[in-house]
């Protein structure tokens, strides 16, 4: 189950990723001690999820399979869905500036919750430990 409270542990290539997605580097280096917090709830097909970060906190609600938008902390829009597979959760958006596919798989793998993150050929991933 992804409910909980996850807080990001550390981070793989997370800063060339943004670089990638086009984050000016002040932004990144902010990113980088974001202590990022996922707070998830989930019913049936529903979730609810919270992130109070450092710089804002945002609650987001979604049901598998069905649309929604979601803006990113430097302010790009995105539009997409998640679904499951298996025990996990894939997520497909797509950025609405440019039409690119951003994609991201959360799991769980050893009791933490990975979230990898690809856009344009560049991955990334994300560590979260439960609270
Ligand atoms: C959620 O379930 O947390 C809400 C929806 C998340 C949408 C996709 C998030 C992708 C984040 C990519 C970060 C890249 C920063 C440049």
């Amino acid at each position: 189950t992804f409910n909980g409270t996850w807080k990001v542990d550390r981070s793989d290539n997370y800063d060339k990723f943004m670089e990638h997605m086009g984050v000016n580097v002040v932004k990144r280096k902010l990113a980088a001690h974001d202590n990022l917090k996922i707070i998830i709830q989930q019913d049936g097909n529903k979730f609810v999820v919270k992130e109070p970060s450092t710089f804002r906190t945002k609650d987001i609600e979604f049901t598998l399979g069905v649309a929604f938008d979601y803006s990113l902390a430097d302010g790009t829009e995105l539009n997409g869905s998640w679904e499951t597979d298996g025990d996990k959760l894939v997520g497909k958006f797509s950025r609405k500036d440019n039409g690119k596919v951003l994609t991201t798989v959360r799991d769980i793998v050893g009791g933490e919750m990975v979230q990898s993150y690809s856009y344009e050929g560049v991955d990334a991933k994300r560590i979260f430990k439960k609270e």
